[in-house]
Formats: structure tokens, C-alpha cells, sequence
């Protein structure tokens, strides 16, 4: 272990960052800490709290060897501050001061600027917990409970991540943006999360598998891009945070692969064919594969909602100063300040989707969004690949970005999942060929029995091909109180 990336457990918040000799924010995260773990114990994984769980802390953020596994108490985890080791000379590559030295303090011109992309981003990472909370009564395994448990104190754990910017760089402001974090609540309607997505229900197993893939992967973008941030503190909390996220792909692209395994398994077990004969299939004990593109079509379009509008000028000024940059910005091969390109855009023109070329820097978003959608297309194809292994005739596919929005061009109009757009009406009638219904979700949640015996599973999902850790498939990841 390295001591520059070494993480310091004797401080009561484990850190890289020094604070045992950063009196000042130290005592203002020590101050926000009792309300933290109020938070956690009312908004954290409920009935689970005296469990011990088999989790991965981070002792180290240097390549090698970073975690160590061993039971913990949730609320005992060592959430800590945890960044990236810096990159020495770092200069900033995109935007107005493109080639300036990478700034340690935030620029005066772009505080409030930052403080929002900070505030935004630290008021997923606790709504994704609040939305998880009741998982753990109905998980599929204990394999299955550890996964969620291990995303959940990540989550929270980037939570702190944003806290630690806010009350060291943002005074008075930051230590009450960081109450108020502690504050909403997802899905209340006196005092929301702040974006869509973040509101909504996650009422199964099958939900948390697509949350994990589908708007994770939201998180996964929008980090990759603020890891690019000429504000260095933020971009190396964010390339730390960015190794634990490829964690929460995993679960939800193998979670959704298993399930779909099972069901195949199952139908050419059982000689079914038809992946259509809904009822014959949900017979089995399974999830048919219609409810899971069903399922599918709502996480994506929801997730497709948070990167905001096609055309947004807060985009191009994240941009401008040096912010927020593109999806791997380094390997694009242009002058990276975009005041003279376009970037093609899907626009509605006279009532159809067409692509119309607009100013890039403006196009910023939606350049995010399709690399988001690029990357997400892979996921589905391996999950197709699943399928195929199996001889069953069926291909999950992503809908259209114009199918059921509620931010952006798209939002006011209807359209199919293949993207023509129809009347209101008939979206209303057809809505549950495409989105899941109350009956779809209540034939789901029938499925949803805890499995606490180590090893055993649900029978609506396979196994996983291997492990944590190595460990072997009997292994009690969680020993319940
Ligand atoms: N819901 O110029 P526009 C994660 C607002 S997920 C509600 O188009 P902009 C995670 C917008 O705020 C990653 N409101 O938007 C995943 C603006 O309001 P104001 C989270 C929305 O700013 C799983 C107005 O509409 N991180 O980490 O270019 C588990 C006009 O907006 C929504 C970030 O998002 C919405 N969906 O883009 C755990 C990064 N969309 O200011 C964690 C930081 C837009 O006019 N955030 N609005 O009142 C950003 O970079 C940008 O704020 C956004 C929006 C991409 C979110
Ligand atoms: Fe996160
Ligand atoms: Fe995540």
C-alpha cells in the first residue's frame, strides 16, 4: 500500500485528504455526522440494521488492492472521504481556460455554477438509498441482499463525497446545502428529490436490477463527465467515486441477465416457445420476457430524463468554464472549446423526430445522452446473447429517446417505442403493452419471497456464475440478527 493514496482510519472520518490537520472542516462534518446516521438509520435499509453484512471497504484508492472485505454492522461502515490521488500538473482540457493549470480553490466567477452540480449530484446518492430501503425483506438470495447492501452504503457514501466539497469549499452556503441533503426525501411531496428519476418507486427486485443498470449508468455518465472537471477536488472525488460505480453496473446487468436466464431456462424446460404466451410463462414462476422489456422501456426513459434538455445552455456554460466536460473528452480529436461545431440533434419538425444540426456547445446533453445510450446498447446486447444461448425467439431493445419523456423536446408529444409519434389517446390505451401495469407489478411482487438459506435462490432468478470475493456458493454473505 502506497501512503499517497492510503486512506487514515484513525480520524473518526476515515480520509485521504488530511483532515486531521483541516481542523475546520473536520469540525463541520463531525457536526453533520450524528444527523447522518440519524438519516441512515431511519432512510437506510430497513429491518437490516443489526445484521452483519460481508462488505468491501475502500482501504486504499491506488490501483491495487483498494478494498478489504469483512462483516460490518451497517451502521457501523467507515463512510469516508476518499479522492483519487491527484495527477501531478494537471491542467484543465476542455472549455474557455483550456491548457490553465487545474484549480485547487473554485474560481469565484463559477461558484454558484458549482455549487449546483455538486448540490444535484449529492441529492441522488441518498434518494437512491431512500428508493432501495424496503429491497432487503423480499431479496432473491443473500448473495442478492449483500449486492444491495454494498450499493447502498456506496451511495451513501458519495453522499459524503459531495458533503466534504461543500463544507470545505463553499463556507456557510455549503454546510447548509449539506442539512438540506439530509432533509428531502424521495418521493415526498412537501420536499422531493430533486430530479425525476430520483422520486419514483423501486417496488421490486426487477426494478432494482434496471435501476442499477439503466440510471446508475446515468451516474456513471454524468461522473465521467465532472471527472474531467477543471475544479480538481471535484474531478478526483469523482474518479474515485467512478471505481465503485462499476460495481452498480454489475449488479444490475447481471442481475437482469440472471432473471432472464431463468426465464428462458424455464420456457425451454417446460417447451414453451412463445415468449408472447404471457400466462403459460408466468405459470412457471417466472418473469416473462414482455414484462421484462416492459420494465426495460420505463428505466431507460426515465433515466433518459436526467440528462436534461437536448438544448440547454447550462450545459454550455458548465462547459464553457471548464466544469463539465464530455464522455472521455481526452480522446476526442477536436479543439475542445466547440465554438464553431454542431452536433446533430433529434428535434421535433412538424410533428416528427428529425435530426437538425445545432450548435455543440449548446448540444452538450445530448451528446451525453447518446453516449449513454451507446453504452447501454452493449449491456442489452449481452443480455440478448443470453437469450439466443437459450434458442428462445425474443430481443429486449432499448425504445426510442421520443417514448414516454418528461423533460425535453419529447415531453409534451406521444410516441410508440419504435418512435413514431401518435395521439394522446391512443398512448392511453396502449400504455400497458409498453410500460409496465399495476397487474404486471403485482404478478412481480407475488414472485418476491427472502431466500435466507446460503446458497439457495428464488426461482425467478439464476445463480450468479461466481462468488464475492471468491467466496463459495454457500457462503452467508449476510448473517441476519
Ligand atoms: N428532473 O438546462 P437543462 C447518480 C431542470 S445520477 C427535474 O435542460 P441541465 C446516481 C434543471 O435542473 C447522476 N428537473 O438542464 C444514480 C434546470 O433547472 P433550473 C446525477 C430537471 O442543467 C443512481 C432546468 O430543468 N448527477 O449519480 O443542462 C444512484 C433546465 O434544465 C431534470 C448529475 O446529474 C430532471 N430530470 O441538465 C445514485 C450531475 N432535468 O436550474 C446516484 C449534475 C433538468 O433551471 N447535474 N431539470 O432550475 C447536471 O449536470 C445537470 O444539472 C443535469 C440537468 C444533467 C441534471
Ligand atoms: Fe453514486
Ligand atoms: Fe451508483
Amino acid at each position: 500500500m502506497s501512503d499517497a493514496t492510503a486512506v487514515n482510519y484513525e480520524t473518526s472520518i476515515p480520509n485521504n485528504v488530511g483532515l486531521s490537520h483541516d481542523r475546520r472542516v473536520l469540525r463541520a462534518l463531525e457536526r453533520w455526522h450524528p444527523g447522518y446516521l440519524d438519516w441512515w438509520n431511519q432512510m437506510g435499509p430497513d429491518g437490516f440494521q443489526d445484521s452483519l453484512v460481508y462488505l468491501r471497504t475502500a482501504v486504499d484508492v491506488g490501483a491495487k488492492g483498494w478494498a478489504k472485505f469483512d462483516y460490518v454492522r451497517m451502521p457501523d461502515y467507515r463512510w469516508g472521504i476518499l479522492l483519487a490521488s491527484p495527477v501531478e500538473d494537471r491542467v484543465i482540457g476542455f472549455g474557455q481556460h483550456r491548457g490553465e493549470p487545474a484549480w485547487q480553490e473554485v474560481p469565484g466567477e463559477y461558484r454558484a455554477m458549482l455549487r449546483r452540480l455538486c448540490v444535484i449530484q449529492g441529492d441522488t446518492e441518498p434518494a437512491s438509498v431512500e428508493q432501495q430501503r424496503h429491497l432487503g425483506k423480499t431479496a432473491p438470495s443473500l448473495y442478492d441482499m449483500r449486492n444491495l447492501f454494498q450499493v447502498n452504503v456506496e451511495e451513501a457514501r458519495h453522499l459524503w463525497a459531495m458533503v466534504y466539497l461543500l463544507q470545505k469549499y463553499f463556507g456557510r452556503d455549503g454546510r447548509e446545502d449539506a442539512e438540506d441533503l439530509l432533509l428531502r426525501r424521495s418521493g415526498d411531496p412537501d420536499r422531493p428529490r430533486m430530479l425525476g428519476a430520483f422520486n419514483e418507486e423501486t417496488p421490486d427486485w426487477l426494478s432494482f436490477f434496471m435501476f442499477t443498470f439503466f440510471t446508475d449508468r446515468d451516474g456513471k455518465m454524468q461522473l465521467e463527465s465532472l471527472a474531467r472537471s477543471g475544479f480538481d477536488p471535484l474531478s478526483r472525488t469523482t474518479r474515485f467515486m467512478l471505481t465503485e460505480e462499476a460495481h452498480h453496473m454489475f449488479v444490475g446487468e447481471t442481475g437482469v441477465a440472471r432473471v432472464i436466464q431463468r426465464t428462458c431456462e424455464a420456457m425451454r424446460d417446460a417447451g414453451i416457445e412463445d415468449a408472447d404466451d404471457v400466462e403459460a410463462v408466468r405459470a412457471l414462476g417466472v418473469i416473462d420476457l414482455p414484462t421484462i422489456q416492459k420494465k426495460a422501456n420505463l428505466h431507460y426513459s426515465l433515466s433518459l430524463d436526467l440528462f436534461g434538455s437536448e438544448i440547454s445552455t447550462n450545459a454550455a456554460n458548465a462547459y464553457n468554464a471548464g466544469l463539465k466536460g464530455r464522455y472521455r473528452e481526452e480522446r476526442i480529436e477536436d479543439d475542445h472549446r466547440l465554438e464553431h461545431d454542431t452536433y446533430p440533434v433529434l428535434s421535433l419538425v412538424d410533428g416528427e423526430a428529425v435530426s437538425v444540426d445545432a450548435p455543440a456547445l449548446t448540444a452538450l446533453n445530448m451528446r451525453l445522452r447518446d453516449d449513454y445510450a451507446r453504452d447501454a446498447a452493449a449491456g442489452i446486447a449481452r443480455w440478448n446473447r443470453v437469450i439466443e444461448r437459450t434458442g428462445i425467439a425474443f430481443r429486449v431493445t432499448l425504445p426510442s429517446v421520443a417514448f414516454n419523456r418528461a423533460i425535453g423536446t419529447f415531453a409534451p408529444i406521444e410516441a410508440d417505442p419504435d418512435g413514431t409519434i401518435i395521439p394522446h389517446e391512443t398512448f392511453k390505451t396502449r400504455r400497458h403493452d409498453w410500460l409496465p401495469s399495476s397487474a404486471d407489478g403485482d404478478f412481480i411482487a407475488s414472485l418476491m419471497e427472502q431466500q435466507t438459506e446460503p446458497g439457495a435462490y428464488a426461482g425467478w432468478i439464476a445463480p450468479p456464475r461466481s462468488g464475492i470475493d471468491n467466496k463459495p456458493g454457500d457462503f452467508e454473505y449476510v448473517r441476519l440478527s
